[in-house]
Order: C-alpha cells, then structure tokens, then sequence
C-alpha cells in the first residue's frame, strides 16, 4: 500500500474592508498662547445685528447669535489652533452650514436663509458649541 502523504491546507482568513476608525480623543485645550493682538469682540451687541462670530480660546463669541433671514454670518478664526463651525450636533453634521477648516487668522461666510435655530461644533474639538437663531 502507498503511504499517502496528508494534506494540509492552512486556510488563513483574508479580512477585507476591515475599517480602521480613529476615534480622535485628543481634546487638547491649551489658551492663551498668543501674544499681541488685542481683538476688540463686540460683546454686547444687539441682538439681530451679529453677523460675526470669533473664534478665540476655543469659544465661539459670541456663542449664540440671532440673525434675520438671508443674513451672512463671518466665522473668524483667533486662534493658534484650526477649528470649524460646523451646524449640527456632534458628530453629526445636518449640512445647514460648515465652514470647514479655519486655520489661524482664517474666515468663512456663511448664508443663512432657512429660520429655525441651528446648534454648531468644532468637528475638531467637538466640545466647541454654538448656536444660530435666524427669524
Ligand atoms: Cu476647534
């Protein structure tokens, strides 16, 4: 009788599609680091004449604002750090607004013309909340 040989076949699982998910925890709040620049924010302005917001220490300010209609609200960024104003609730965009990344000295406009009113984040630093009312 031939000896036959055994037969092994090692099957190694090929995952694909595996997702790698980088879950960003890193919330890093570190102020106060520049020097210099005096910004003058309007803090009590008001209300329905706010159409900027600034963006400094990792606060919107001012935090809530309310606009009429078709109003162009200017997102500016004072800060060292790169933030957003992103409409939603984190880390759900709705897609109303999203200024996208605003590095250092960096602005965006944004044209509201739907009423209600609209929470935003930094989708960076996702404890960065706002609000905008528009009527
Ligand atoms: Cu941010």
């Amino acid at each position: 009788m031939p000896a036959t040989p055994l037969k092994r076949r090692t099957g190694v699982p090929v995952l694909l599609g595996a997702t790698l998910v980088l879950a960003a925890g890193a919330l890093v709040a570190c102020g106060g680091q520049d020097g210099g620049q005096a910004a003058t924010a309007p803090r009590n302005a008001p209300a329905g004449a706010v159409d900027r917001v600034q963006i400094k220490d990792f606060l919107y300010a001012p935090d809530a604002v309310t606009v009429p209609a078709g109003t162009t609200i200017t997102f500016t960024n004072g800060d060292s750090a790169p933030h957003t104003a992103t409409s939603g609730k984190s880390p759900r965009p709705d897609g109303v607004f999203d200024t996208g990344t605003l590095t250092k000295g960096e602005r965006k406009a944004v044209r509201l013309t739907r009423p209600g009113t609209f929470a935003y984040y930094c989708a960076i630093h996702p404890f960065m909340k706002g609000t905008v009312t528009v009527r």
